[in-house]
């Protein structure tokens, strides 16, 4: 899954496609490199983000789906359900759900949908998380979340651990550790440590200094061939190219034996 954040704001690629035909050539880049789907957002949830109104949100990401969608499979990434409806109906076929309370969106659109944990909302997740057990809790969340949206009918349920959302490094490190755990409950697992800053922090102690989100390629890959490894069946990258030369390099050789 390649990322199209079409933001002024997003951490990693703000700004860079909200052009839609910057966005456009951005996306189809994406699907030349191997990208399966493309996630398109038109809201950022990097930590201490405010929500950007329904009409902006739309302006942003429709014409941006309906341009992809004859080309690639689109996922809309919103928290809003008016937009997850207008996607839909522009072409995009997966509601990226980063709040898990949109499968009924999903489920009247006929769509897939990942539900995805966080803990307390963008503006103020980053303040101080804390879990009995970050494992069994994300868990235990998004079993209860994605088993309703299967008995209501949504087909295609995903589950994702929501990587930086409410998470501490630890906090994102055992989850990574326990992916097994997720896989283990038989919905197919997204899970998205592209860019993101705990990379930055892990990086500090390998090369004794914090990397910038550009600044990330060797984290963000080895981090998604780690989860491809432990069974997740999507992982959401930036950096399509080098993902999918990584994960056909592991599954070419090491999955050979
Ligand atoms: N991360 C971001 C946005 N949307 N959706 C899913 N399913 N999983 C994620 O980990 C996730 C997401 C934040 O990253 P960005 O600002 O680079 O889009």
């Amino acid at each position: 899954m390649g990322v199209l954040n079409v933001t002024p704001d997003s951490f990693s690629d703000g700004g860079r496609w909200l052009d839609p035909d910057a966005a456009l050539r951005h996306g189809l880049a994406m699907v030349a490199d191997g990208a399966d789907v493309v996630d398109v957002g038109g809201e950022s949830t990097r930590p201490g983000a405010e929500p950007v109104p329904v009409d902006e949100e739309l302006r942003r990401v429709v014409p941006v789906i309906e341009a992809l969608a004859p080309h690639v499979r689109v996922s809309i990434d919103t928290r809003t359900a008016a937009v997850a409806e207008a996607a839909l109906s522009a072409g995009a076929t997966l509601v990226n759900d980063v709040s898990a309370s949109l499968s009924a969106v999903a489920a009247d659109g006929g769509a897939g949908w990942v539900a995805m944990h966080m803990q307390g909302d963008p503006r103020t997740m980053q303040q101080a998380p804390a879990y009995d057990d970050v494992v069994a809790d994300v868990r235990r969340f998004l079993v209860e979340r994605a088993s309703a949206a299967r008995d209501a009918g949504v087909e295609e349920v995903w589950v994702d651990p929501g990587i930086g959302f409410g998470k501490t490094v630890d906090h994102n490190l055992a989850l990574l550790r326990h992916l097994a755990d997720l896989v283990a409950t038989g919905f197919p697992v997204v899970v998205g440590t592209s860019r993101k800053s705990f990379l930055g922090l892990l990086t500090a102690s390998v090369h004794g200094r914090r990397a910038g989100p550009d600044d990330r390629l060797e984290a963000s890959v080895a981090t998604a061939a780690w989860a491809i490894d432990q069974g997740a069946a999507m992982v959401r990258v930036h950096d399509v190219g080098e993902t999918v030369a990584a994960a056909r390099l592991l599954a070419g050789t090491v999955g050979r034996a």
